[in-house]
């Protein structure tokens, strides 16, 4: 069955002929114009590149290969009766574009377990850190020491079915493209001056490099660390103010949070312009399983409150909650407390959906990514002239 799996990815090779035909008749036809502000603005809006495992959509959400969350849930296999969906399901339907039979999901469980022996020097990389190191960069170094071996990761295995929705969200977002990008860091020290040279495209390195270079883009704040931050910033409110807060207790901490120059963890995004369809699916997985959690009403609490101060602020594009507001709620509920953990099994996650990808950049041969940048001074120029 997983020799099928092989042979399902690759038998659409097809698609190779229907890139090199989109490339030969359609390769003039405009997508847009590009905007100082989309320059200024960190490419936000800009459509510039393939990602063929999942779209999003600013309004209803992710699809991964044309199915939102809920049709997922419906149709992928799942280990008990009305369970969630396996991450093996998904990797199988981001892989082959079709969804799998439950036999076929075991078949590849199975497959990957036989592989998920890591090697010893794996532990003793991580275990030469100093025990203060945050779990993302333990993470990172095992990462990079597997590069060393021949290990098959099972890693993506692990991901708890709550987060498998995490899997992938597009390729535009800091993780997902850096590993797309397969970023190489050349470190060489010059005259006591650090010279950091960013080698930059799909350099042909392997999947643990470029998911190593993901996983550091995941450990940033505004992106995969926000479910951590989630969770310390509503422990602070309670610590604060005692778990019967008031509403409008909860919106003077809001607004402290927002004067005090931070912003509001797990609220806003990128492309979304809707509350994220997957912190509507783990609302209500928490609707049926933990209505009576305290961190879950007061999350369901900050549903009602923090839109309204947000959109009274008057600059945020998107005042509902995305996945982070939610996820860490529910690892706490199950008992994994240490939120310093999270963004771990968020990249735990993403490996599929990198992984993935990553398989099509190969058999699609995408070329290196070098988008072309300019200076203020030619921003300026260009606009005088105009
Ligand atoms: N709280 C306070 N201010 C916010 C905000 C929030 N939750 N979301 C956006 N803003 C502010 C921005 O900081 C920006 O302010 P500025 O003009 O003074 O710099 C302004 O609103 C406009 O931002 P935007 O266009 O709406 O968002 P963006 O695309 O620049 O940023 C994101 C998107 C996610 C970084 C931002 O919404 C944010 O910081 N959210 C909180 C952190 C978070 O939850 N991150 C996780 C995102 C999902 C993920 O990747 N896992």
């Amino acid at each position: 069955l997983v020799i099928q799996l092989v042979f399902m990815t690759y038998s659409n090779i097809f698609l190779q002929d229907r890139l090199k035909k989109l490339k030969s008749e359609h390769g003039k036809v405009q997508l847009g114009n590009i905007s100082v502000d989309m320059v200024l603005g960190g490419m936000r809006g800009m459509t510039g590149m393939l990602w063929e495992t999942s779209l999003l959509d600013p309004e209803e959400g992710i699809r991964f290969r044309g199915l939102s969350i809920p049709e997922c849930q419906k149709v992928l296999p799942a280990a008990i009766k009305d369970g969630e969906p396996l991450p093996e399901g998904l990797l199988w339907l981001l892989l082959t574009g079709k969804v799998p039979t439950k036999e076929q999901v075991d078949a590849l469980s199975k497959e990957l377990l036989s592989r998920s022996k890591v090697p010893d020097h794996v532990y003793a990389a991580i275990d030469a850190l100093p025990s203060s190191a945050h779990p993302m960069t333990q993470f990172t170094t095992g990462v990079m020491a597997l590069q060393v071996s021949h290990f098959s990761s099972r890693l993506v295995l692990i991901a708890p079915l709550i987060l498998a929705s995490c899997s992938d969200h597009e390729g535009g977002n800091v993780s997902a493209h850096t590993g797309h990008l397969v970023i190489f860091i050349f470190l060489s020290c010059h005259l006591s001056l650090m010279i950091i040279q960013l080698q930059v495209g799909s350099a042909l390195s392997d999947p643990y490099l470029s998911f190593a270079a993901a996983l550091n883009g995941l450990a940033g704040p505004l992106h995969g660390l926000a479910n951590q931050e989630v969770l310390l910033w509503i422990k602070s409110v309670i610590e604060e103010t005692g778990s019967d807060i008031s509403t409008d207790q909860l919106k003077e901490y809001v607004w402290k949070t927002l004067k005090s120059g931070k912003v509001v963890p797990g609220y806003g995004h990128g492309v979304l312009r809707q509350t994220d369809p997957r912190y509507t699916c783990q609302r209500e997985f928490a609707l049926k399983h933990l209505p009576e959690d305290p961190l879950f009403k007061l999350v369901s609490k900050l549903y009602e409150v923090v839109p309204p101060i947000l959109t009274e602020l008057g600059k945020v594009k998107n005042p509902w909650p995305n996945v982070d507001a939610h996820s860490g709620v529910l690892l706490n509920h199950f008992g994994l407390s240490e939120a310093r953990y999270y963004t771990v099994l968020f990249g735990v996650s993403r490996g599929i959906g990198i992984g993935s990808q990553l398989i099509w950049d190969r058999a699609l041969g995408l070329p290196l990514e070098r988008p072309k940048s300019v200076t203020m001074e030619w921003l300026e120029n260009y606009c005088k002239n105009k």
